[in-house]
């Protein structure tokens, strides 16, 4: 006798897009709102965001949606709202983000991805905290993702699923962005494992190999929603400059910290480029 799968994507033999429009239904009956044009993920210090960009129409515990699962980590709120935007568009934040680290598999980690677009959202926009790998670069800084480089060897497409991923995050909303910030910089994210923080040599590598910032989330959720067809928004905040690259060793309480002090900024800039989309 096999054992009852205790999450829906555990199951192998479970179509993760049907999971993915399983939990959209959950939403539209949990917060009354059928469709969703954008949805965002908030991550370390972009939290703030979520009370500066409309009403809040509905928040939901992630826990009460299909495939979701309580945030392993402290600072990541676990919920996830409905917002109704000045301009009548419907905002879907998602403050519960499963990572990669956390080993229950990749179909996990996209799983709100794929609900954001099984919500009806075209524009998905990725928010992180992650280590800086430019000198010049000051913790607290937000910066635009302007391509990655994947260091999980995994993926979230299964079998023979080529999808091309030039201008992945989009050329468009990045001009968009920079025309509320003009100061914004741009840079390679680079997906580690995690949950430890690179050694200074793995930071030389990925330096070598073309990265600024490293990181253990967006990249294999911005591959999900190319598949998806969405049009991609990814933002990192420098917390920290990557190991080697600061002089300190890496503390996860600064890390917070940083994104607590920068938390106000970068919600402020965030919220005036959903209103520009
Ligand atoms: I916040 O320096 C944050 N997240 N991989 N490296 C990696 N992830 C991070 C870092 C960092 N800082």
């Amino acid at each position: 006798m096999s054992e009852t799968p205790t999450h829906p994507l555990d199951d192998p033999a479970a179509d993760p897009f049907e999971v993915a429009r399983t939990a959209a239904a959950d939403i539209a009956r949990a917060t009354g709102v059928e469709r969703h044009d954008i949805a965002l993920t908030l991550g370390s210090g972009w939290a703030a965001a979520a009370d500066l960009i409309g009403e809040t129409v509905a928040e939901v515990p992630a826990t009460e949606i299909t495939g979701f699962s309580a945030s392993a980590v402290v600072g990541h709120t676990g919920s996830i709202r409905s917002i109704l935007l000045p301009s009548g568009k419907h905002a879907l934040v998602i403050g519960a983000r499963t990572h990669y680290y956390e080993g229950h598999g990749v179909r996990r980690v996209v799983h709100s991805v794929r609900t954001a677009a099984a919500a009806g959202a075209t524009t998905m926009i990725l928010t992180n905290g992650a280590g800086g790998i430019k000198e010049t670069w000051k913790p607290g800084s937000p910066v635009l993702i302007s391509d990655h480089i994947n260091l999980t060897a995994d993926s979230p497409l299964e079998g023979a699923t080529f999808i091309d991923l030039t201008d992945l995050y989009s050329a468009r909303l990045r001009e968009l962005a920079r025309g509320i910030d003009p100061s914004l910089d741009e840079g390679v994210y680079t997906q580690f494992r995690g949950p430890h923080y690179e050694t200074p040599a793995e930071v030389q590598m990925a330096k070598a190999m073309g990265g600024h910032i490293v990181g253990m989330s967006t990249a294999l959720e911005a591959i999900a929603a190319r598949q998806a067809g969405m049009e991609i928004l990814g933002m990192s905040l420098i917390t920290n400059l990557a190991a080697g690259i600061q002089k300190e060793p890496l503390s996860h309480q600064e890390v917070l910290q940083a994104g607590r002090d920068a938390e106000a900024a970068i919600s402020d800039l965030l919220s005036r480029i959903v209103a520009a989309l």
